[in-house]
C-alpha cells in the first residue's frame, strides 16, 4: 500500500471565492508535489457516489448538494506520510476548530462549506484518486 500519496478537492466555496491559487500555494509550500490535477464539476449522481460512505449520515444530502453546486479542483498529491501530513495542513473539519494557519482556518466558511477535502487513509486515497483519474493521468 502506498503511503506517499493523498487525494484532495478544493471545494465549490473556495473556488467561487477565488482561493484556488492561494490554496495551491499552501499545498506546494507544505511540501506536496501535485502529480495529477483537474478542474471539473460533479453532478449530484457523481457526488453521491463519491460520498457513498457517508450515505447514512444526517448531513449526506446537504453534502451532495453542496459538492455538486459549483466547480471544484481535484488533485493527487505526493509527499512522505501524505495522508496524515495533509490532514494537518488542512485542519479540523469545522473551521471554527481548525488550528491557526491551516487551510480551513484561512479559507473555510462553515463545517459544510469547508474549502477542501483530504483523504482519511491510504486505502481511501487510492480509491478516491482512481475515482477521478485514469491510469494514464497518474504518474
Ligand atoms: P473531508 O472528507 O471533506 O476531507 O472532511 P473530513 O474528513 O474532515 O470530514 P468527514 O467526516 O469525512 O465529512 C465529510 C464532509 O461532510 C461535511 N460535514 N458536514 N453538517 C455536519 O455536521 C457535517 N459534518 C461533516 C463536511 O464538509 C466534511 O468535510
Ligand atoms: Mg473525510
Amino acid at each position: 500500500m502506498e503511503t506517499n500519496k493523498t487525494f484532495t478537492m478544493i471545494k465549490p466555496d473556495a473556488v467561487a471565492n477565488g482561493h484556488i491559487g492561494a490554496i495551491l500555494d499552501q499545498i506546494i509550500k507544505g511540501g506536496f508535489k501535485i502529480t495529477a490535477m483537474k478542474y471539473t464539476k460533479l453532478s449530484q449522481e457523481t457526488a453521491g457516489k463519491f460520498y457513498e460512505v457517508h450515505k447514512e449520515r444526517p448531513f449526506y444530502g446537504e453534502l451532495v448538494d453542496f459538492m455538486s453546486s459549483g466547480t471544484i479542483v481535484a488533485a493527487i498529491l505526493e509527499k512522505d506520510n501524505a495522508v496524515e501530513d495533509f490532514r494537518k495542513l488542512i485542519g479540523a473539519t469545522d473551521p471554527a476548530k481548525a488550528e491557526k494557519g491551516t487551510i480551513r482556518n484561512l479559507f473555510a466558511q462553515s463545517i459544510g462549506a469547508n474549502a477542501i477535502h483530504g483523504s482519511d487513509s491510504d486505502e481511501n486515497a487510492k480509491i478516491e484518486g482512481s475515482f477521478f483519474f485514469s491510469g494514464l493521468e497518474k504518474f
